[in-house]
């Protein structure tokens, strides 16, 4: 079973999963996904989760980059994406990365933009759906940005003993996590002084070079119709995790993410346990799935 990644290319979570497909020398599927709602060929995967990106493995999918991180090591476990010696630390420090760094960076260089460099359909989708402001993100920019250096200052001196990556000699999540922030704002050409300030710092701009170098593996498109055959023409995987009380196996439960307002998937509970969720449900089109969802930001309701 080859990989399918749902994506769009500027998103800068989609570009930590290609980075490790990268680490990991995999060969994947791509399928481009639109940047804003609606979209209904991924929603019939996820069943309501529209965030980007999303992995499929057959009928397994994968819903934000924990879950798609954790399936990606399992599915080829070495090189591990939770390297020693800080293994599990790697998702304390990603989750850190993906949390308010992620707003500040991503804050940081869109607040940069002048009106109408955005198309006026992305300012709706993500004012409709983040609470996004473009005059108060353009006020906020300055103190975001300092956020943003903070953390690129950290992380420079944490590179000053030599260590190649932030955990020793081998990249893993964390790295990808710190990775695809700066990412994003080297690919903003308004962001530039911000850039600029970030890439100065030398043991960063190394070790930025080092974890572009891995690359994203080998891919080929297709198309969304193409994946959801595959997941047509396959059943979920057995489950291994357990189902943590007060909830009961194959209960009805809804899984909202924190602070969305999209669509809420719904199924029997499958697995909920410090690994992650996962619902069973079906499509009409893509037949039955397991749809699968990090434990941390997610708030699994009775339905
Ligand atoms: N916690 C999620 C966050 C994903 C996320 O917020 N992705 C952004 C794009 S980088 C997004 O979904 N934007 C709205 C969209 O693509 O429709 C993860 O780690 O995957």
């Amino acid at each position: 079973m080859i990989p399918i990644l749902h994506h769009y290319e500027t998103s800068p979570f989609a570009e930590l999963v290609r980075a490790a497909m990268g680490l990991k020398q995999l060969e994947w599927q791509s399928v481009i996904i639109p940047n804003i709602l609606p979209k209904p060929d991924l929603t019939e995967l996820t069943g309501g989760y529209a965030r980007t990106p999303v992995l499929q493995i057959g009928a397994d999918i994968y819903c934000d980059t924990a879950a798609i991180l954790h399936a990606l090591d399992e599915f080829k476990p070495t090189p591990s994406l939770y390297p020693a010696p800080l293994g599990s630390l790697h998702k304390v420090i990603a989750n850190w990365a993906g949390g308010v760094q992620f707003f500040a960076h991503v804050g940081a260089a869109m607040g940069t933009m002048p009106a109408g460099a955005m198309p006026d359909s992305f300012v709706e989708d993500r004012k409709g759906r983040f609470g996004l402001d473009m005059a108060q993100l353009s006020k906020a920019t300055p103190h975001l940005t300092s956020q943003a250096l903070t953390a690129a200052y950290w992380l420079d001196a944490s590179l000053a003993d030599g260590r190649s990556f932030v955990g020793g000699d081998a990249p893993g999540h964390a790295d990808l996590a710190f990775y695809s922030n700066t990412w994003f704002v080297r690919g903003i050409p308004f962001a530039k002084a911000t850039s600029d300030a970030i890439f100065a710092l030398p043991n960063l701009a190394a070790w930025f070079g080092r974890v572009k170098a891995l690359g994203h593996g080998t891919h080929s498109e297709i198309s969304a119709d193409e994946a959801i055959a595959v997941a047509a023409a396959a059943e979920p995987a057995a489950i291994k995790g357990r189902i943590d009380a007060p909830f009961t196996a194959g209960q009805q439960v809804a899984v909202k993410t924190d602070g969305s307002g999209d669509a809420t998937p719904t199924g029997k509970l499958a697995q909920l346990d410090p690994i992650g969720i996962i619902i069973l449900r079906s499509g009409e089109r893509c037949g039955n799935v397991a749809v699968h969802f990090p434990r941390l930001g997610q708030m699994v309701i009775s339905a």
